[in-house]
């Protein structure tokens, strides 16, 4: 079976690669499965492969940005591939709102990088391309098993076709604490919330950085109350602990909004009493992820749940660099926490407009994890001697490099936070889309995301809110979509 699926792989391969050489660009190249039965291997039909002679994508910041080098990234992805590039790019912060303006316009690139959320919506609505045809049978299919990373795949098959690939795992978030900070307090890491909200009152009343001011410091902050993507509660988890505020599958397998069950309103207790002890940010709302960095490094607070793995040593760095101590430590999760979150990476997708998805997949997602030239060229900056990361952070490929040049640089403190974080979370169940679901769940999340602003900022009595959140249909929003999922 192995035998027969790797064989003609290793004769479309030169066939594809004499034909390159042959042709150079500028011409279609084509191949297809016929050709190789031609010449001797085993399968009578399927796809076709057309190389593309220009591929438009659609990318957030994870790519390098312009003024870090993406100029040079698609001269030499160009070199490697022979295809024109055309890259996309919008600012971080509004790559979502991009997003959705594309897709309603119809003017669509032939790749987009799409979030788990916006995945599951697109595929329902039949805007992305199956690519089950092409990846069954692949050459890249047996690299990903090869790497035992097979599940990572089948997580983001719906309804058993896949619309895209996901070049990493998805990775999440562990919580670090200032070492320094600690010390000034005469604490040690809590393992349970009594002990982090004792953590907590010292790191705001007492002079945990030092400076011989009491009080001009707060525990922790964050890029919001609740993320803006599943799953959700991952930049705070020691609030959130057993509540879930989306949708999720209980264990006898139906569907059910979390948000309107009781776990829930002990965790906006929990954050409401934080809050108004001022040991959160008290501009927690407003913050982006940028934000909230600079403020660490600049030492108003000293407990930050953030990515697992490379970000444990750019936190590091940067607090070194602003001349505070650099010692941050990864704390397992709290008792009552249980476990950290796993997210759906962000998946590779081809669009439904895409004239030629076969030839996209084999030449764009294909190479992408190539285990080579291609996947090394996604994974570290083109302009930096220091392997800077640029799309593909090596600690999480879905297939990772088997000559990693950057191998040498993951320090020990990043090693072990993403052993930790690996040994210590479950991944987030990732919805299926229905009609209802993209009809309600974006007016939906902003219901919510006020409910829990008006709760813990203001101060709102929760009654009162959860009125308030009925009154707007919320509550027949909620329902309508777990009815829908219960239907499928
Ligand atoms: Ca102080």
């Amino acid at each position: 079976m192995i035998r027969n699926r790797i064989r003609p792989f290793i004769a479309l391969i030169m066939v594809m690669t004499l034909m390159t050489v042959l042709c150079g660009c500028g011409l279609e190249v084509v191949t297809s499965a016929r050709s190789v039965t031609e010449s001797g291997g085993a399968v009578s039909s399927g796809p076709s492969y057309t190389k593309p002679q220009q591929i438009t994508m659609m990318v957030d910041g994870t790519l390098i940005t312009l003024e870090n080098g993406r100029d040079e990234f698609e001269a030499r992805w160009e070199a490697l591939t022979g295809i024109d590039l055309v890259i996309i790019q919008p600012e971080h912060d509004v790559y979502y709102e991009e997003v959705t303006k594309a897709f309603e316009s119809g003017d669509l690139p032939d790749v987009i990088l799409l979030s788990s959320t916006y995945y599951t919506v697109y595929a329902a609505e039949d805007l992305l391309a199956d690519i089950s045809p092409y990846y069954d049978g692949s050459e890249l299919e047996a690299r990903i098993t090869k790497a035992g990373n097979e599940s990572l795949i089948d997580a983001i098959k719906i309804k058993g076709k896949l619309y895209g690939i996901t070049p990493t795992r998805g990775n999440g978030c562990v919580t670090y604490i200032k070492k320094k900070w600690l010390d000034n307090v005469g604490l040690s890491a809590p393992t349970n919330y009594q002990e982090y909200m004792d953590m907590l009152k010292a790191f705001t009343e007492k002079d945990p950085d030092g400076n011989g001011i009491n009080g001009d410091t707060y525990g922790v902050s964050a890029a919001g109350l609740i993320n803006n993507e599943a799953p959700y509660t991952n930049y705070l988890p020691e609030f959130y602990q057993d509540a879930y505020p989306s949708f999720y599958q209980k264990a006898d397998g139906t569907w059910t909004d979390g948000f309107m069950e009781e776990p829930m309103r002990q965790a906006l207790t929990r954050l409401r009493d934080a809050y108004s002890n001022g040991y959160i940010d008290p501009d927690i709302t407003e913050n982006g992820t940028g934000a909230c960095r600079d403020k660490f490094y600049a030492d108003e607070y000293g407990v930050f749940t953030y990515w697992s793995g490379t970000w444990a040593k750019t936190l590091s760095n940067k607090l070194i660099e602003a001349e505070k101590d650099g010692e941050v430590i990864a704390i397992p999760p709290l008792a009552e926490t249980g476990e950290y979150l796993e997210r759906v990476a962000p998946v590779w997708c081809i669009t439904s407009t895409c004239k030629n998805p076969s030839g996209v997949y084999k030449y764009f997602l294909e190479t992408m994890l190539d285990d080579g030239a291609v996947e090394e060229l996604w994974t570290y900056s083109p302009v930096s001697d220091k392997y800077a990361k640029n799309h593909i952070d090596h600690m999480l490929a879905v297939v990772p490099l088997t000559n990693d040049p950057g191998a040498g640089s993951v320090s020990a403190s990043q090693a072990e936070s993403a052993k930790l974080f690996n040994s210590n979370s479950h991944m987030a169940d990732l919805p299926y889309s229905t009609e209802a679901f993209s009809l309600y769940s974006d007016d939906l999340m902003a219901l919510k995301k006020e409910l829990i602003r008006k709760v813990v900022v203001e101060g709102v009595d929760m009654d009162a809110a959860y009125g308030e959140f009925e009154a707007a249909n919320g509550v027949y929003m909620s329902q309508a979509i777990v009815d829908s999922l219960n239907a499928e």
